[in-house]
């Protein structure tokens, strides 16, 4: 098939020096909020997304490595035994728009199985990976359009002009969707449904409700990258919020919520400290706890449900033997 729409190099994709470093200062600005906020409220918590920042981004890709850290592993089994079923399923598409895209390596799977893709939309929070992952993209998919955006997800209003008009299909991969409440996620299912449009096929992610004793090593590995991706949002605060906080003096905990059927991440403080950000201080007492992330579990039906009250028509799942993990196809008519 001959592809209209021409190979663009990842430096195409690039912003002026400008406005790559007024996006850094916004970045900078709203993580600064976010912990002012954050710090202020008891119960303390704060948005998983300011996980990913470069260093976030590179320890998440370890987790995705790791023995005990089976989303990764089953999910890309699962692209590689059903592609070409799910490919026949989500049917000709010219666009694929994808949601916290991250590294983007299980994209690849999908772009070959589908075969017609032109133009790829990966939307994430974190410009660096965004960058590296067209790169690496661009280099095996040939003639691929790369039009990467630097978005919060949940708030994505628009796609650029030239994915506006084709039959789309969308790809949110990793049960990134897992990170967000129940209420989050359905928002952001009405919202894809107005960003893919109608005709559209949607994949989706979705890690499975298991034994806590799979769970919970899962977010606790042995060692202790789960707990370095934890504790660098304290690092990321000592490095753009000019933050002194002692980071030896919290730990990492993991938790399985089982009324909320959630994974809960937590940074507990191992003593009575003051910390300073951005000149204000803040006291903790030995033992608080800052809620840094959800991962929702889903059954089969429970995630239908969500996906059918935001709009959306349930048509496949894929899951694999040991029943960890599930791939969900939806559709738009
Ligand atoms: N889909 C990839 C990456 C999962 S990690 C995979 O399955 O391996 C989650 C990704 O979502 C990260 O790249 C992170 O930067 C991005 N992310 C998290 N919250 C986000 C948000 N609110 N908006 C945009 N991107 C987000
Ligand atoms: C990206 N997201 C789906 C991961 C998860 O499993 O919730 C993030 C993560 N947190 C700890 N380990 C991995």
């Amino acid at each position: 098939m001959e592809r209209e729409i021409p190979h663009v190099e990842v430096e195409h994709l690039a912003r002026s020096s400008t406005s790559r470093a007024s996006r850094l200062d916004t970045a900078r600005g709203e993580f600064a909020q976010a912990v002012l906020a954050a710090f202020a409220r008891k119960p303390r918590s704060l948005p998983c997304r300011f996980f990913y920042d470069a260093r976030g981004s590179a320890l998440f890709e370890e987790i995705t490595q790791l023995e005990e850290y089976y989303p990764t592993r089953v999910e890309t089994a699962l692209l590689e035994a059903y592609g070409a079923e799910i490919a026949e399923r989500m049917g000709h598409a010219r666009v694929l728009v994808e949601f916290g895209s991250g590294s983007s390596r299980k994209t690849s799977l999908l772009l070959s199985a589908l075969g017609h893709v032109t133009i790829y939309v990966p939307i994430d929070v974190a410009g660096e990976s965004l960058a590296e992952a067209a790169e690496w993209l661009s280099e095996r998919h040939d003639g691929l359009a790369i039009r990467p955006l630097v978005d919060d997800f949940t708030k994505t209003s628009t796609l650029p002009v030239v994915a506006r008009r084709s039959r789309k299909v969308g790809f949110f991969s990793g049960s990134t969707i897992g990170n967000l409440a129940h209420a989050e996620a359905h928002a952001f299912l009405v919202n894809a449904t107005r960003l893919l449009g109608r005709g559209a096929a949607f994949l989706i992610g979705v890690d499975l409700k298991k034994d806590p004793a799979i769970l919970i090593p899962a977010y606790n590995d042995r060692r202790g990258v789960t707990a370095a991706f934890n504790l660098n949002l304290l690092e990321r605060i000592n490095r753009e919020l000019g933050g002194d906080v002692d980071v030896g003096r919290f730990a990492h905990d993991a938790i399985y919520d089982e009324p909320h059927g959630r994974i809960e991440m937590h940074l507990v403080s191992l003593a009575r400290q003051t910390v300073r950000v951005l000149g204000r201080e803040f006291r903790f007492a030995k033992g608080e706890r800052i809620h840094t992330e959800n991962s929702h579990k889903y059954s089969v039906d429970g995630f239908q449900a969500l996906a059918s009250s935001a709009g959306w028509t349930p048509a496949d799942v894929w899951i694999d033997q040991d029943q960890l993990f599930s791939l969900h196809l939806l559709r738009l008519d």
